[in-house]
């Protein structure tokens, strides 16, 4: 509880007073007269080099970014959430992603219980089954081994699992194909159903709550499939699994009860890729690498906790963020991965950032007076280079960027790498830099073109270097992100791992639903636009 909002405390109005300062400046005349600039503003972590230089700061603005993140008592909100607190008020629940990758086992209390011990016995058992599968074990009802898996959610049931399966492909089992079905629109479970056989094909229903509309209507069309292949209902749990916290429904719909894989509600869906939600994960690159993937996320838990801020990556970035976001009037902040495993990577980030921190009112309950979280979009370089970097260079908004890529790659092919790597350097030293009139008239540039082709510079970045994409860097990469969320959401005094929005989505379309059928005869008791359009839904296009 604050006695003060949060506009009107020191640390805020010094912020806004040394935006004046700031805005005089311009990335090249900074590099220019500070050549340790780099040095001074980079982090090295194990295998991250973390490039903050190329933002429009100067050290002074870290140290009074850092002043405000005390002011909010950073440290001890970081401990609280640790510690296994209930900071989620408003569904009055702690908030412990972290407790799923505790490698070490230290105790996690909630109500007095340790809960790791039923951490790692999911962990065991996903372990079972995902083996299983991969050496041909676990078999359908008429004895063949499974192919295919199809993993129906959405939302936190998708995203998280469906970006890392695919930022993971290297090191999957090619023989086995996984996808992901998530949106109610039946063309998308129709067009999955073409892929597969049934025969070979188990499919997990994630859902952590298993009543979601769209994923109980995908579930239900998959078990119509099943059973008109086989007519009979005992082939349903030799087909079927499930994750989530509500066992009962999962038994319900026909799942076998030990083949229901438990989560607790203090994980919230956009943090759940590391509980059992990850088992399309597991089932994709195995169990060793799964745990690969869980010492990465429990190593960037550890830098989080146990840095200061000066030196901890996702205060830092959160910090940049919240500048450009409060005090540079930035609204958006994008998200562009140097490699194309990491494609779905931006539309990941998208639901955790915004679904964390799209929120407008304050842990008092009042309306905010400031903004919160950023629009978060993004494309793997280079093709947004080739489309949307135009606006980025010459247009008039001010866009952050995150540009993330790796030392050595994979697939090792000519040079192909060296090419990649040049245009991710090249993107983010064009976007500080920019090109002058001076340099134009240098090239011999027509003159009538020079205002055309000068780019102003000074855009921001930051660069994320890793030095090889496995389990375990995609692990610390994704959890520098989580805690960036966090740090953001302590300091707009907001709750992050709530999701009321969300759930009026859930609701809203049942009525609805009621009126679209032609012999609804009912007076529409909606605004004119809704009642015409259920109209022509129901009625046809008038002639
Ligand atoms: C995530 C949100 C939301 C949720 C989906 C699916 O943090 O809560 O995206 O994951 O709505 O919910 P279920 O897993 O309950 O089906």
């Amino acid at each position: 509880m604050y006695d003060k909002k949060l506009t009107d405390i020191k640390e805020w109005k010094e912020l806004k007073i040394h935006y004046n300062e700031i805005k005089k400046h311009h990335l090249r005349e900074l590099f220019k007269y500070d050549k340790e600039r780099s040095k001074r503003f980079s982090v090295y972590n194990e295998d991250v080099y973390f490039d903050y230089s190329k933002n429009l700061i100067i050290s002074k603005t870290i140290n009074l970014l850092i002043k405000l993140a005390n002011s909010r008592q950073l440290k001890h909100e970081i401990e609280r959430m640790f510690n296994g607190e209930k900071i989620n008020k408003t569904e009055n629940r702690p908030v412990l992603h972290i407790a799923l990758r505790n490698m070490d086992k230290k105790p996690i209390f909630i109500d007095g219980k340790d809960i790791m011990p039923e951490v790692f016995s999911v962990i065991e058992k996903m372990k079972n089954l995902s083996i299983k599968i991969r050496n041909g074990e676990w078999k359908g009802f008429s004895n063949k081994k499974i192919k295919y898996i199809v993993n129906i959610g959405i939302g936190g049931s998708d995203l998280g699992p469906k970006m890392v399966v695919k930022a993971l492909k290297y090191y999957s089992k090619r023989s086995i194909k996984i996808f992901f079905v998530s949106n109610i629109d039946s063309n998308h479970i129709s067009e999955t159903l073409k892929e597969i056989e049934p025969e070979k094909t188990l499919f997990i229903i994630a859902s952590k709550t298993f009543s979601t509309l769209e994923t109980m209507t995908n579930a239900n069309t998959a078990k119509n499939w099943i059973l008109s292949h086989y007519k009979s209902k005992r082939s349903i749990p030799f087909h079927f699994i499930a994750l989530s916290t509500n066992t009962k429904a999962a038994i319900d719909f026909g799942i076998d009860s030990k083949n229901v894989f438990e989560f607790w509600n203090w994980v919230s869906g956009r943090y759940s890729l590391t509980s059992s939600i990850g088992l399309s994960i597991m089932i994709s690159i195995g169990f060793n690498n799964f745990i690969e993937l869980l010492k990465g996320f429990h190593s960037m838990d550890n830098h989080f906790r146990n840095t200061p801020f000066e030196k901890n990556i996702p205060v830092i970035m959160a910090l940049i963020g919240i500048w450009y976001n409060n005090f540079c009037e930035a609204e958006t902040h994008a998200i562009i991965p140097y490699n194309q495993y990491l494609n779905k990577f931006p539309a990941f980030l998208q639901q955790c950032d915004m679904e964390s921190n799209g929120k407008h009112i304050d842990k008092e309950g009042n309306e905010i007076e400031y903004q919160t979280g950023p629009i978060i979009w993004g494309e793997p370089g280079t093709n947004g280079q080739h489309a949307f970097f135009q606006l980025i260079h010459q247009g008039t908004k001010l866009i952050p960027c995150d540009f993330i890529g790796f030392v050595e790659p994979l697939n090792n092919l000519g040079d192909h790498h060296k090419k990649l790597i040049a245009n991710f350097f090249a993107q983010t030293r064009a976007l500080a830099f920019g090109k002058t009139r001076e340099e134009l008239l240098k090239e011999k540039t027509p003159l009538e073109l020079i205002p055309f082709k000068i780019c102003k510079g000074n855009k921001p970045t930051n660069t994320i270097l890793i030095k090889k994409l496995t389990p375990f860097s995609l692990g610390r990469l994704i959890a520098m992100y989580e805690h960036k969320i966090f740090v953001q959401g302590v300091i707009w005094n907001i709750f992050s791992f709530d999701q009321w929005g969300v759930e009026l989505g859930k609701t809203l379309s049942n009525k609805i639903l009621a009126e679209l059928e032609d012999s609804y005869n009912n007076p529409l008791k909606h605004d004119s636009s809704t009642n015409d359009l259920i109209n022509i839904f129901n009625k046809g296009f008038p002639l």
